[in-house]
C-alpha cells in the first residue's frame, strides 16, 4: 500500500489504516489506496472482514478543502468519492468503520458506505459541509436520511452542527460505542459479525427510515423556515435540504445525480469560495511571521479579572468555561455582587436553553472567586483589566498590578482604543503588558483582537494566541494604533452612514441596506445597541485632534445632549418598546432635517447600492491604509475581525475579500468619486491605488504579489 494507506491482519479480519495528518483528509491518494485495499481484500480468501480506522487523533475528517480552489479554478477536474463508496459498500465481506475524533463531512460519507460503524464515546459524526459554502457531495443527504431518519439528517445537513457519538448511535448511524481501545473494539465487533454469519445490509438499499410524504413534508417546511431565519442569504443549507428530499422521492442513483448537480452550483458559487476563505483564515491568523510556531509560551494555571461590569464579567466566564481558576475583582460589594449576577443569570439561561447541566455551571460557577482586594493576584498567570475607558483609572489599575502581581504575570487590558504602549508605561514588565480585547457580550463573540505593544515580548503574544484558543475565540494580533483594527475601521464606516442619514436617508433606510447585505445589524441600530455615549464621550475626549477642515456628523451628539444614548434610555435613533423593537421617531426626524439645513445640504433620495457602496468601502479603503500602514498583518486578518466581531456575513468573506470580489479597480475607482464629491476623509488608500494600478487584489497583497505600494 502506500504511506497514506496501510493494509495490516488481525487474523481474519484486515485493518486498513489511513495515515494522512493531521486529519486524515481524503486528499489525493487516500480514497485511491482504500479502493486498493478494499480491492485486495475483497479477493483475500482469509480475510473474513475489514475495519477501516484513521491512524492519529481522528477518523477522516472530510476531503481535502485545498482540492477544491483548484477545481474551481480549472486547474484540475474534481474526482467523485460516488465509485469508491460503492465499492466498499459491495465489498462481498463484512466491513467496519472505526471512528474516533472527527468523523466529518467525506469522512462521514465514506463510514457511512461501510456496512457497520463503531465509534470511541469522545467521537462525533456531521456533514458541516454547509459551513464551507456546499453541501455533502458523496451521497450524505442521500446514506444519512436511510441511517439516520429524514430530520436527523436534514438537521445535521442544512445546519452542519456535529453530533456526538451517543446521540449518533441512538439515531442509527453508529451500531456500537466502543469503551477502551478502539481498534480492538472495532476487530471484536468484526469477529461477531463472522460469527453471526449475518450478510450485512448495504446502506444505500435501507429504505425503512425515509419516510413518506406527509411525514416528511413538515420536516422539510420546518427545516426551509429555519435555514430562512438562522442563515439568512446563505445558498447551500436549502440545497442541502433539496438534496435530503431528493433521497425521499428518487431512487438511491437518481438523489446521488440531484445531489451532485446542487453541490457542483454551491461549489461553483461565489460563497463557497468566501467560506473557505474564512475557514483557512481562522487558522492563518495565528501564524505570525516574526512569533514562529515552537515560540515557548507561559501557562495559565490561574487567572484574575480587575472590573465586573458587563465585559469582565464576560471575560470571568471565559476563564471559568476554559475551566481555569479566576479572581474577579471590583471595588464594592454592590459592584461585585451586581456583576455575579449578572454572571449567574447568564449561565442559568444556558441551562435553561439546555446548552449544558446545572452540574457544570455549579462547576463554573465554584471557579469564579470574587474578591474586593487584591489578595491571590498573586498567584495569578494572568490578569486581565476591563475597568471604565479612562486613561487614568486605567494607568492607576495597572500600577497596582504591577506591584501585586508575581514576576512573569501577564497584565492583559480589554480597552478598546487606548494606547497600549502608554498603559505599559506605568509598569516595570512592559514586555509582558499586551492588550486582550473582547467583544461585547464577551462571554459570546469569537474575536479577541490581541493588541501587540512595542515592548510586548513575543512569549506574551505566543501565549496570548495559544489562550485565545483555549477559551474558544479566534485571536487575531493586531497593532496599537487608536481604535486598533476593527474600531478603527468602524469609524468611517459609522460615519458614512450617519453622513448618509443628513444627506437623505432614513436611518431605517440604512440599517435595511446593510441588514439586506447581510449584516447582523446596521450601523444606526448598532449605536443605539452600544450606546451613543460612548462615542460621545471619546469624541469630547479626542475634539482637540479633530480635523477643522473636514465635515463631522452632526445628529448624534444632538441625541446624547437630549439624553438619548439609545437603548440603554430607550431612546436614541430609534425609540424603543418593551421588547427593545427600534421604532423610527419622527422628532428624530425633525432634528435630521433639522441638521442637513444647518450643514446646508439639500437632501435627496438614496438609493440601497450607494448606502452599500458608502459604508463598505469606507471599511475597505480604512483597511487598506491599516495594512500598509502595518497595523494588520494580512487582509484576511481584517477579514476574520470583522465577521467573528462585528457581525459581518461570513458567505461574503469579509470586508476585503468583498472588495476582491467587486474588483479592486471598481473599488477605488468609485472611491475616487467619493473623493471628489465629499473631500479629503474619501482619499484613496495607496494600497488601493496600487492594487487597482497593477491589476491586483487583497488576496494577492497577503501572497505578497504586489510590489512596493506608494
Ligand atoms: N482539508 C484540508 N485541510 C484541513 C481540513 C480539510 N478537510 N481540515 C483541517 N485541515 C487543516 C487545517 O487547515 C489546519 O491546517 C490543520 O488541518 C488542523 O486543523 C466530499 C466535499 C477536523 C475538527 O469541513 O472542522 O468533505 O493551519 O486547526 O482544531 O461531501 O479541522 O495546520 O496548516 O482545525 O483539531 C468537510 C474541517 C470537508 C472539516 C480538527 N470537512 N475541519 O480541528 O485542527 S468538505 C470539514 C475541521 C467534504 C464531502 C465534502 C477541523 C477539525 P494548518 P485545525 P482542530
Amino acid at each position: 500500500m502506500s504511506e497514506l494507506i496501510s493494509l495490516t491482519k488481525d487474523g481474519e479480519v484486515a485493518v486498513i489504516t489511513v495515515n494522512n495528518p493531521p486529519v486524515n483528509a481524503l486528499s489525493p491518494g487516500v480514497p485511491e489506496g482504500i479502493a486498493s485495499a478494499i480491492e485486495a481484500v475483497s479477493k483475500d480468501e482469509d480475510v473474513k472482514a475489514v475495519v477501516l480506522i484513521g491512524s492519529g487523533s481522528t477518523f477522516i475528517a472530510g476531503a481535502d478543502i485545498k482540492e477544491f480552489g483548484k477545481v474551481t479554478g480549472g486547474e484540475k477536474k474534481g474526482g467523485s468519492l460516488l465509485p469508491l463508496l460503492l465499492a466498499i459498500e459491495d465489498c462481498p465481506k463484512p466491513t467496519i468503520a472505526a471512528i474516533h475524533g472527527t468523523a466529518f463531512g467525506g469522512g462521514l460519507e465514506v463510514a457511512m458506505a461501510f456496512h457497520y460503524r463503531v465509534a470511541a464515546a469522545s467521537a462525533q459524526v456531521g456533514q458541516p459541509e454547509v459551513k464551507l459554502g456546499i453541501i455533502p457531495g458523496a451521497a450524505g443527504t442521500q446514506r444519512l436520511p436511510r441511517l439516520a431518519g429524514v430530520e436527523k439528517a436534514v438537521e445535521m445537513c442544512a445546519f452542519g452542527e456535529p453530533v456526538k457519538a451517543k446521540a449518533a448511535f441512538e439515531c442509527g448511524i453508529v451500531d456500537r460505542i466502543v469503551e477502551g481501545d478502539l481498534l480492538a473494539g472495532a476487530v471484536a465487533f468484526a469477529r461477531e459479525i463472522i460469527a453471526s454469519g449475518v450478510t450485512p445490509q448495504k446502506s444505500r438499499e435501507r429504505n425503512d427510515k425515509l419516510g413518506d410524504e406527509q411525514t416528511n413534508a413538515p420536516i422539510f417546511a420546518a427545516a426551509r423556515d429555519q435555514a430562512r431565519k438562522t442563515r439568512r442569504g446563505q445558498t447551500a443549507p436549502v440545497a442541502a435540504i433539496d438534496a435530503v428530499e431528493a433521497a425521499t422521492k428518487l431512487s438511491f442513483n437518481e438523489g446521488c445525480k440531484r445531489e451532485s448537480e446542487l453541490f457542483q452550483q454551491c461549489l461553483f458559487g461565489d460563497q463557497s469560495k468566501a467560506l473557505i476563505h474564512v475557514f483557512f483564515g481562522e487558522r492563518e491568523v495565528a501564524k505570525i511571521p516574526d512569533v514562529p510556531k515552537g515560540t515557548p509560551t507561559i501557562g495559565i494555571n490561574k487567572a484574575a479579572v480587575v472590573g465586573a461590569g458587563t465585559m469582565g464579567g464576560g471575560i470571568t466566564m471565559n476563564y471559568a468555561n476554559a475551566g481555569i481558576p479566576v479572581l474577579l475583582k471590583e471595588t464594592s460589594q454592590e459592584f461585585l455582587d451586581r456583576g455575579l449576577a449578572t454572571i449567574r443569570k447568564n449561565y442559568s439561561n444556558s441551562v435553561k436553553k439546555g446548552r449544558f447541566s446545572q452540574e457544570v455551571m455549579d462547576h463554573r460557577m465554584a471557579l469564579i472567586t470574587p474578591t474586593l482586594t487584591y489578595d491571590g493576584f498573586e498567584e495569578a498567570d494572568i490578569v486581565t483589566e476591563a475597568v471604565f475607558e479612562g486613561m487614568d483609572l486605567k494607568k492607576q489599575v495597572f500600577g497596582e498590578l504591577d506591584k501585586v502581581c508575581k514576576p512573569g504575570a501577564i497584565i492583559a487590558s480589554n480597552t478598546s482604543t487606548l494606547n497600549i504602549d502608554e498603559i505599559a508605561s506605568v509598569t516595570s514588565r512592559p514586555e509582558f503588558v499586551i492588550g486582550h480585547h473582547y467583544f461585547s457580550p464577551a462571554n459570546v463573540m469569537r474575536l479577541l483582537e490581541i493588541v501587540r505593544g512595542k515592548a510586548t515580548s513575543k512569549e506574551v503574544i505566543a501565549t496570548s494566541m495559544a489562550l485565545s484558543k483555549k477559551l474558544k475565540k479566534v485571536g487575531v494580533l493586531v497593532g496599537n494604533c487608536r481604535g486598533f483594527v476593527g474600531n478603527r475601521m468602524l469609524a468611517p464606516y459609522g460615519r458614512e452612514a450617519q453622513f448618509l442619514v443628513e444627506e437623505g436617508a432614513a436611518p431605517q433606510d440604512v440599517d435595511g441596506a446593510l441588514y439586506k447585505f447581510g449584516l447582523a445589524m446596521g450601523p444606526i441600530a448598532m449605536g443605539d445597541l452600544a450606546g451613543l455615549d460612548v462615542g460621545w464621550r471619546i469624541r469630547k475626549e479626542y475634539k482637540h485632534l479633530e480635523d477643522p477642515t473636514v465635515r463631522h456628523p452632526l445628529v448624534a451628539d444632538r441625541l446624547c445632549e437630549m439624553g438619548r444614548f439609545g437603548q440603554k434610555t430607550g431612546a436614541g435613533w430609534y425609540r424603543y418598546d418593551e421588547n427593545r423593537k427600534p421604532i423610527p421617531d419622527p422628532e428624530v426626524d425633525k432634528l435630521i432635517e433639522q441638521a442637513s439645513a444647518e450643514a446646508g445640504i439639500e437632501r435627496r433620495q438614496i438609493g440601497e447600492q450607494e448606502i452599500v457602496e458608502r459604508t463598505m468601502y469606507a471599511l475597505v479603503n480604512e483597511g487598506a491604509k491599516i495594512l500598509e500602514e502595518g497595523y494588520a498583518l494580512r487582509a484576511v486578518d481584517i477579514d476574520i475581525i470583522y465577521i467573528n466581531g462585528y457581525g459581518f456575513p461570513a458567505w461574503r468573506g469579509g470586508p476585503m475579500w468583498f472588495a476582491d470580489t467587486v474588483g479592486v479597480k471598481n473599488v477605488y475607482d468609485r472611491i475616487s468619486e467619493f473623493h471628489a464629491q465629499h473631500g479629503k476623509v474619501w482619499e484613496p488608500a495607496p494600497l488601493l491605488k496600487t492594487l487597482a494600478e497593477q491589476d491586483r487584489t487583497f488576496a494577492d497583497f497577503d501572497k505578497g504579489k504586489i510590489t512596493a505600494t506608494a
